[in-house]
């Protein structure tokens, strides 16, 4: 029997493209896009859409019952660098909408839950190259403390109460369909969209500031894997640790001056660098590797490919 699937925050960076790839593989009815606007109109009228407040438990509850639910994707957050302009909004958002779907898991209703956590739950404490799966986690910003409790919480509600949450520890990610909304990663989306429209880049983080990221597609391909392992094959019920490639705003500048040559970057760090030097500059993921054979198919020469290609027919059609 085909999984019948809730996504929440559907209409966003991540949450747009993972409706598509999950109505490709359980079928358009099966899988119901949920967001608290219908800010997505692409999204909202290619399938089943409910306009659904990730912080009201009754409204989640009432909608998993009428739609027959059983495996639930979190994607509603607010990221880094909104939450540290709205800490408190932060923290509700994002423990209240975990502890509502956990509460859910909790009795049964829904089976399996993917709620993604962050490069953000380390901090400046922790090893910043090859980041290794378990190691210290001092986050310094609101969002990161919520990955970071969120995990604990993930963890906790999977050994009392045999929950099955499954998460990984996004980096930045890179796509050309939804923007990013808040991030201190957003950069690397935003640079090539003004590549595109403007030849020329100011960015926001420093030149030498060298973050995890990854394409969208790869983020897509771990997050239907993750989900699709048996359960019995997962060490790590908080979040794995996962990793594609790691570069610099001066690296992805270059990647796209290879392809249009008179693009040029300034640089005019503000409050997100010191987000981005609280974070690591790599990741060892291998203990994701080993577990669920995870691995990722874009270099950063491939992506920058990719993403100038798909906005050259969004914007010069
Ligand atoms: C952010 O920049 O806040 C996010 C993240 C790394 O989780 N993209």
């Amino acid at each position: 029997m085909s999984s019948k699937i809730l996504i929440i925050g559907a209409c966003g960076q991540i949450g747009t493209e993972l409706t598509t790839k999950l109505r490709e593989i359980h079928g358009v009815d099966n899988v119901v896009a949920s967001d608290i606007n219908t800010r997505n109109l692409e999204l909202v009228n290619a399938g089943p859409f409910v306009i659904l407040d990730a912080k009201n438990f009754n409204a989640i509850k009432d909608c998993c019952i009428s739609h027959k639910i059983d495996t639930i994707y979190l994607m509603a957050a607010l990221l880094s660098a909104t939450g540290e302009k709205y800490p408190m909004e932060a923290w509700d958002l994002n423990m209240n909408s975990l502890f509502h779907v956990l509460n859910l898991a909790k009795t049964k209703q829904i089976k399996k839950i993917f709620w993604p956590s962050s490069i953000a739950v380390f901090g400046p404490t922790t090893p910043r190259e090859h980041t290794p799966q378990h190691t210290i986690c001092e986050p310094t910003t609101v969002y990161g403390i919520t990955k970071q409790v969120g995990e604990r919480w993930c963890e906790y509600y999977y050994n009392k109460y045999d929950v099955d949450v499954r998460s990984i520890r996004y980096p930045g990610i890179i796509s050309h369909k939804a923007m990013p909304g808040g991030g201190t990663t957003d950069y690397a989306v935003e640079i090539y969209h003004e590549a595109i429209k403007k030849g020329k880049y100011e960015s926001f983080l420093s030149e030498k500031t060298h973050l995890p990221m990854m394409f969208m597609d790869d983020a897509i391909k771990a997050t239907i894997d993750i989900m699709s392992v048996p359960s019995k094959d997962l060490t790590i019920r908080s979040s794995y640790n996962l990793s594609a490639i790691s570069f610099t705003p001066e690296d992805i500048a270059n990647s796209i001056k290879a392809e249009i040559p008179h693009f040029t970057i300034t640089y005019k760090p503000d409050f997100r660098q010191e987000i981005a030097d609280s974070w690591p500059s790599s990741i060892d993921d291998s203990v994701a590797r080993k577990d669920w054979n995870w691995s990722h198919d874009f270099n950063l020469e491939r992506m920058t490919s990719e993403m100038l290609t798909n906005l050259n027919k969004k914007y010069k059609p």
